[in-house]
This record gives C-alpha cells, sequence and structure tokens, in this order.
C-alpha cells in the first residue's frame, strides 16, 4: 500500500505565503478533490458489478469541504451525513482504504475504523473511546461524531456538541477536564443536504442555537434536489438562507452570522470559511454557511439514475458547473498549473485510488477465501465418511464455485452439512462442530457486540453501596429525596449539569431541583426551551465530550417527540461504532397515572423496544430513583429514568446516603412473599398490586411481589424464574397497552429465564386498555389496572386451579 497521499490540508495565510506555497497548497487541495472523485467512480462501479452491497457518494461536493477543511482544527468536531468523505480525507479523519473497507463491509474496525463494517458506506466517526472505556485526548484530535441515514437526524447532536464548548468556555470549575477542551475553542461543523433542511429537526437546532449562542457552524450543500424533489417542493423560496436571513444577529442582538457562496468557487469558499469560522470559533456565534450550485455527477446513490428525473438543461449545466472542473480551470487560468500537470497529476491520482481500493477489497477478499477454502475442507473431509457423502460434496463445491462468497455462505453450508449429517457420529462432524463454535464466537463478536460500551466503566460493574438510614431518619416528601439525592452528586462531581424545560429555575415542575441553581449556578441548572429532540441532542453532545449531562424531559408522554435522536442516534451509538464512540446521556422524566390523556403515559414497551442500547430503569418511589441515579452518574452508559407522577408527594424516609448508596440495575426485588401466584409489576402499579395484596390475604390468597425495578437489563439473576418454582404461576401487571411491556416481560420470565418449565397454569397479563386513560378518576378507573382489577384477576387464577376453594364471584 503506498502512503496516503491524503492528509489535513494546509491552511492558507495569504499574506505570508509566496506564490510558489500558494500554487502547492492549491494543487494538493486538487489532488485531494481529484482522489476523492475517483473514489466515487470506482465505488459505484463496485456496486454495479456486484462486489459492494450500496453506495452513496460525494462527488460533486468536493471543492466546498476543501475549503471546509482548511477552517477545522484538532479538538473539533463534525456532525455530518453522507456527502462528506472529501472533508474526512483532508482533514485525515478518513482515507482512501478505510474508504473502500467500509464499501466492503470489512467487520475490522483496523480496517473501517468508523463501524467495524456495520455502516453503509460514507458514513463516518473517529474512535474516541479506548478499550478499557477511557477517552481520548480530544482535545488534540480531530473528531467526527458517527454519521447516521437519516436525513437531518444528527442535527441535535450537533447542537450538543457545540454547547459542550460553551459550558467549557464559561464554567471555570470545568478547566480540569483537559482532554476535552481548551477554553471552549472547539467548533462543531454540522452538513445537511438542501432537502433535509426541510425536516423538524433542523429547524428546531437551528433556533436552539441561535438562542444558546453556541459555535456550531452549519454548511448547507445545495445541489437543487433531494433524490428526485426539486428544491421548489422543498423550501420556501427555494432557498434556505434566504428564508433563515431573520436569524441574521443585528445591533448586538443574539442570532447567526449567514452566508452564501458557490460549490465550484474555491477561493470564494476558502475565504468565506476562514471568515465564518474565526467569528464561529471567537466569539461563540452560530454561522450558516449556504453553498449553492453544487452537482451530483453520478446522480445520489446506486439505488437509481437522475437522468430520470433531471431536465436535460439540468444535467448539462451540472456538467458545465461541476466543482473540480471549474477548479481545474481556474488553476490554468490563474497559472497554478498547466493542462499537462493537471493531466498528469490525474493519472497518478486514478492509479493510486484503483490501488487503494485492490488492497481493501483483498484484505477482506483473501480471508474470506482461506476461510471459505477451509470449510469446504472439512465438509469434503466428513462427505467421505457420511451417507449424505453426495450432498455433502455439492455443497463443498458450490462453495468452491462461488464468486462473492461471505461468511454468511461458509457458516450457512456447515449448518446444512451438520443437519445432514444429524445421525452421524464421525469424528469429523465433531471437527465441524467444533469450526462452527470458534466461528459463532468470531461472529457474534464482529455483528452482535457492543449494543453497549461493555467496559470497565459499565454501571453494571458499579459497586453496590447499601442503603443507610439512621434511626431517627427524617420522613419527607419524594421529591425532596430525590433533591438531595441531586444535590450530592452535583457537589461531588462538577462535570454533572442538568437541563430541560422549567428545570432551572423553578427546579423542575416537581421540585426535584429546587433551590439547586441558585447554589450551583445556571450554567449547571439550566432551562431551555420547549424542544424535546434537541433536549435530547444537546445532552448526547454534552456526554460525547466528556460531560455528565441529565436532561429532563418534562413527561414522558412528550418523549415521544425526542424518539428520532434517541432510537436512532443514541441507542446504536456505541453498536454503529462498535463500541468506538459513547453517549453516556441520563435521562429523566417522569410518567404512570396521573391525569388526562396526555398525563398518564406509559409506553414502556415502545421504550424497551426501540431503544436497545438504553437502560431502563422503573423505580417505584424516589428512594429507589435515587439509588439508581446514583449508579448511572458513576457508570458510563445512556439510561432512562421513569419516576412515578403520583410519588412526589408520598412520605419516604431520607437515607443518610442519599448521594452515595446504589440500586444495581437488573436487580428484582421481592417486596411480599407468597406461595400462589408471582405477580412482577413496576413503577405506579406496584402500590396498587401491594394494596390488592393486603385484600388478598384476607382471602387465603398469598402473592408474591415482584418488582423488577429495571425493564433493561431484567432481572439478571432469574428471582422472576425462582419465584415461579414455588408459585408455579405468573400474573404480570403494568399500565401499558395489552401485548407492549408486559409481553416483554413475559417473555423474559418464560423463555429466557426457563419459568416455563414451573408453570401449571397459563401465563396471565393485566394491563390498561389499548387507550389513553380519559381525564378525571373515574377514566383512570376504567382504563388503568384498579385494586379491583388486581384483585380479580388474580382470584380468577385461583379459580382456574380450585374452584371449589374459590368459587367463581361472577
Ligand atoms: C428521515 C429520512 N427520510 C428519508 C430518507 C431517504 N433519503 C435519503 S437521502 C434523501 C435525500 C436527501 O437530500 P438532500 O438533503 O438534499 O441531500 P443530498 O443527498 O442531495 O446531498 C432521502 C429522502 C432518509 N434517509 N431519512
Ligand atoms: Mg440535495
Amino acid at each position: 500500500m503506498p502512503e496516503s497521499t491524503l492528509r489535513a490540508t494546509s491552511k492558507f495565510n495569504t499574506a505570508e505565503l509566496s506564490f510558489d506555497d500558494f500554487k502547492k497548497i492549491v494543487i494538493d487541495d486538487y489532488r485531494i478533490g481529484y482522489e476523492s472523485r475517483q473514489a466515487s467512480l470506482i465505488g459505484r462501479r463496485e456496486v454495479l458489478t456486484g462486489k459492494a452491497k450500496f453506495g452513496i457518494f460525494g462527488d460533486g461536493k468536493e471543492v466546498a469541504q476543501l475549503a471546509m477543511a482548511k477552517a477545522f482544527r484538532a479538538g473539533d468536531w463534525r456532525a455530518g451525513y453522507y456527502r462528506d468523505q472529501t472533508f474526512m480525507f483532508a482533514t485525515g479523519m478518513s482515507n482512501l482504504k478505510e474508504f473502500f473497507a467500509q464499501l466492503y463491509a470489512n467487520p475490522d474496525i483496523e480496517k473501517d475504523p468508523a463501524s467495524g463494517g456495520r455502516q453503509m458506506n460514507c458514513h463516518y466517526a473517529t474512535r474516541f473511546v479506548n478499550a478499557d472505556g477511557s477517552w481520548v485526548n480530544q482535545a488534540e484530535t480531530m473528531n467526527c461524531s458517527s454519521d447516521i441515514s437519516t436525513t437531518g437526524g444528527h442535527m441535535p447532536r450537533l447542537l450538543g456538541l457545540a454547547y459542550a464548548s460553551k459550558l467549557y468556555r464559561q464554567n471555570k470549575e470545568l478547566e480540569y477536564l483537559k482532554q476535552f477542551s481548551v477554553g471552549g475553542n472547539e467548533v462543531a461543523f454540522g452538513t445537511i443536504g438542501n432537502g433535509s433542511t426541510s425536516e423538524g429537526l433542523f429547524f428546531e437546532t437551528f433556533n436552539a442555537a441561535g438562542v444558546l449562542q453556541v459555535p456550531m457552524a452549519i454548511s448547507v450543500w445545495d445541489d437543487a434536489y433531494a433524490i428526485s424533489v426539486p428544491a421548489k417542493l422543498q423550501t420556501t423560496k427555494e432557498d434556505i438562507s434566504e428564508i433563515l436571513k431573520g436569524f441574521q444577529r443585528e445591533n448586538g442582538s443574539n442570532g447567526y452570522e449567514i452566508f452564501k457562496v458557490r460549490g465550484w468557487d474555491y477561493i470564494a469558499l476558502c475565504e468565506t470559511y476562514e471568515r465564518a469560522i474565526t467569528i464561529c470559533r471567537e466569539q461563540h456565534v452560530p454561522v450558516l454557511i449556504h453553498v449553492v450550485e453544487m452537482t451530483q455527477p453520478q446522480g445520489h446513490s446506486t439505488s437509481g439514475s437522475h437522468e430520470r428525473y433531471k431536465s436535460k438543461d439540468r444535467l448539462t449545466w451540472e456538467e458545465e458547473h461541476d466543482c473540480l472542473l471549474k477548479m481545474r480551470e481556474w488553476m490554468i487560468s490563474s497559472a497554478i498549473a498547466t493542462e499537462a500537470e493537471l493531466d498528469e497529476l490525474e493519472t497518478e491520482a486514478k492509479k493510486y485510488v484503483r490501488e487503494c481500493q485492490r488492497e481493501a477489497a483483498a484484505e477482506l477478499g483473501d480471508i474470506i477465501k482461506n476461510e471459505l477454502e477451509e470449510t469446504a475442507r472439512l465438509i469434503d473431509n466428513l462427505a467421505y465418511n457420511v451417507a449424505a457423502q453426495e450432498e455433502l460434496a455439492e455443497i463443498a463445491s458450490a462453495l468452491r464455485a462461488s464468486y462473492d462468497a461471505g461468511r454468511k455462505d461458509t457458516v450457512g453450508s456447515v449448518r446444512k452439512a451438520l443437519r445432514l449429517t444429524v445421525h452421524e457420529t464421525v469424528t469429523e462432524r465433531q471437527v465441524l462442530l467444533d469450526w462452527l463454535k470458534a466461528e459463532t464466537i468470531k461472529n457474534k463478536e464482529r455483528y452482535d457486540s457492543k449494543l453497549f460500551s461493555e467496559t470497565p466503566q459499565s454501571p453494571l460493574n458499579v459497586p453496590v453501596v447499601s442503603v443507610i438510614y439512621s434511626e431517627d431518619a427524617r420522613l419527607l416528601d419524594g421529591r425532596e429525596i430525590l433533591n438531595a439525592c441531586f444535590d450530592a452528586n452535583f457537589d461531588r462531581d462538577k462535570s454533572i449539569v442538568a437541563f430541560g424545560e422549567d428545570v432551572g429555575a423553578i427546579g423542575d415542575v416537581n421540585q426535584g431541583f429546587a433551590g439547586l441553581q441558585s447554589k450551583y449556578g445556571d450554567l449547571r441548572i439550566t432551562d431551555t426551551g420547549i424542544r424535546e429532540t434537541t433536549i435530547i441532542g444537546q445532552g448526547m453532545g454534552l456526554a460525547m465530550r466528556g460531560l455528565r449531562p441529565i436532561a429532563e424531559i418534562q413527561y414522558l408522554d412528550y418523549l415521544i417527540y425526542a424518539m428520532t435522536v434517541l432510537c436512532d442516534d443514541i441507542a446504536s451509538l456505541s453498536y454503529r461504532t462498535k463500541g468506538g464512540q459513547k453517549a453516556p446521556l441520563i435521562i429523566r422524566t417522569r410518567g404512570h397515572r396521573l391525569e388526562g390523556i396526555w398525563h398518564s403515559g406509559s409506553p414502556m414497551g415502545l421504550i424497551v423496544n426501540s431503544m436497545r442500547g438504553f437502560h431502563l430503569c422503573v423505580p417505584r418511589n424516589m428512594t429507589q430513583a435515587a439509588g439508581l441515579y446514583n449508579t448511572l452518574l458513576r457508570g458510563d452508559e445512556p439510561a432512562i429514568v421513569i419516576e412515578s407522577l403520583n410519588g412526589y408527594r408520598l412520605k419516604e424516609k431520607l437515607p443518610e446516603n442519599v448521594g452515595e448508596f446504589t440500586v444495581p440495575l437488573g436487580k428484582a426485588e421481592i417486596l411480599k412473599e407468597g406461595d400462589d401466584i408471582t405477580v412482577v409489576s413496576y413503577g405506579s402499579t406496584l402500590r396498587i398490586v401491594q394494596e390488592a395484596a393486603v385484600e388478598l390475604e384476607k382471602m387465603g390468597i398469598h402473592i408474591e411481589i415482584i418488582d423488577p425495578q429495571t425493564l433493561y437489563p431484567f432481572d439478571i439473576d432469574n428471582v422472576c424464574g425462582t419465584s415461579l418454582k414455588k408459585t408455579s404461576k405468573l400474573l404480570v401487571i403494568d399500565e401499558d397497552v395489552p401485548g407492549a411491556a408486559s409481553a416483554y416481560i413475559v417473555q423474559k420470565i418464560v423463555e429466557t429465564e426457563n419459568g416455563y418449565y414451573s408453570l401449571d397454569a397459563q401465563p396471565r397479563t393485566l394491563t390498561a386498555k389499548e387507550h389513553r386513560p380519559p381525564y378525571g378518576s373515574d377514566g383512570d378507573y376504567f382504563s388503568k389496572p384498579s385494586v379491583d382489577d388486581v384483585i380479580e384477576a388474580v382470584y380468577a387464577m385461583m379459580n382456574e386451579a380450585n374452584p371449589a376453594k374459590f368459587p367463581a364471584i361472577f
């Protein structure tokens, strides 16, 4: 592999540059742009000839990215999208070999550090988490947060990355965190396509950054299309910077600096980025750089051709305004290079890119070829000694003959061979079994690892500290217990911040943070606008940059607004970077029964099923919540804590170690012992179950009540399954809709915990109705499980088991 010719582009300082130096920089830039273009052309061909699955490339966007790279420094951040390969090459955050390794889905993080072959091509990331869970020195590296495919989905994260610089600059207590910032000088660079600015996430982010005044630099790559849909159908006045003009700061107001520049005008682009980023970095003013007149020489992606929807005139215009062509013309007319020199550069570049592509292809291909040969040989060996000789020989020869085989083919062939020889006992079969066992471990690491960071700093490794009560422990409102817990943690760890709607001045609507803003300052306990998506994005960006954010969503019902950033971005971060990045964000919210259709939410099934990659904590009271916060704030993985809305004014004893004791994740607790039925419930419903248990005792029925405390992870020690060995009957009760979180819990107990073998009755669930509860107490009674419902559900199961002793009530 030849040395990469791609490296961080030199900066201009025109005052000090000789013409020769200037020429050299421009020619180097052109080379990077040209190599990038070749990568796009070859990449597309690789897909169209079946050597890779899908391709989307940055052709037509090269020159602006060369200019942007000049303004990008160590410590800075990128949150962008799939068009940015030239920028990634120019900054040195990626290179051609890695580009192709990702195209071929190479699962080795040494080859594709961005995703270990997990992401589609042109989805970039740098690795900033070491194998032991520690952070790299982000102040010294150039940093790229991991891309996602959803259009505009990265915008909320961009806000958080920029907001971290503001905190690092303004909160002097953070100066000890030197590996994350140098005085908050870091700019967060965002890129987005013109079409994607139609997304709500873009507008919400844009407004929030204007309010917060953070060093965020958004570049819009405007090629007038979003796949086939033209600007006319995307953007008012077909011009995003035109309609955002009201955000321009003026006469000391907050707001933006807004720039518009052509995507093929190299010098104008370099000057614009230099000016824009200086303002952004020095003054913490967000900037918008609207880059217009960009093109798409190969169309949107390998999924279709743009000749179908672009007019002939447009296609001709695009050819004439190809940014590299324009740059080439300008270089010749300005005597920076001759045509012959550029011809030679281009020939070399083509050769070089081809070499990189071939090496990347061979690096994976050779390994697979060897594995394929080994597998075929093992299957052949088995074939000689078994009845299914012919079929096995066919499998082996098909493997050898296959042109684009992958691991699915080797493993698939072995599995088939094992099925065909299920009655054989020869040692060659055992050899094959051993091979499969070893490969299964490797493939688990390749394709099924790192949903969580899984480092020594995981919250699952936080030491358990028992709760301590003094003899004269005070009885306080639940909210005061939480308040004391947060107070102790804010005092202990200066990197903790909390923010959300009404969190600052009044200390949240239920006063868990009451008084803490005046004690710790408004940089640590902060009010935000009503903007759930970017509250979470703000938290994500902070968490990626070494801070410990608690992002508050006022009511659980409003979490829905933030689902894109939660499930697309944060939940998948560790997995999609194969542990290269993490965002240990804690989300604080409150839910379950209270009042009315939008203040009684308990969509636990929605959360647990769409947010794998988060821990899901459902404490029954505020003391348990405090213990969970104490655990999470000492761990490094994302989590959501759902407090019980109706529990803030219930009295609880104040622990002596309220900021220290920990409630471990995944530890189910038996709240009441009993022999008859195992009842599993959580959150607010537990109080209903406990009340019902008193009446059931009087009826001669002894239920065992189990609180899993966290739905993810769920009951690590099989407490529920063990209880079933005693009761043989399972009832799961919650406030979600039928078949939601209750079905998840049943699956965990019956399947994962092997509870099935202990059951002598059908497992049952008691849930809320399929609609949300109407306003008023009667609405609640007829929609959510009541004490009556619980008693009758339990009794019905007893009646089924022993009708003589428990005759039917109705
Ligand atoms: C949320 C979401 N909706 C739709 C898509 C499908 N999609 C992928 S790219 C794209 C067009 C984006 O156009 P634009 O933002 O202008 O960027 P360009 O590709 O033109 O650079 C669409 C609709 C998606 N990936 N995510
Ligand atoms: Mg576009």
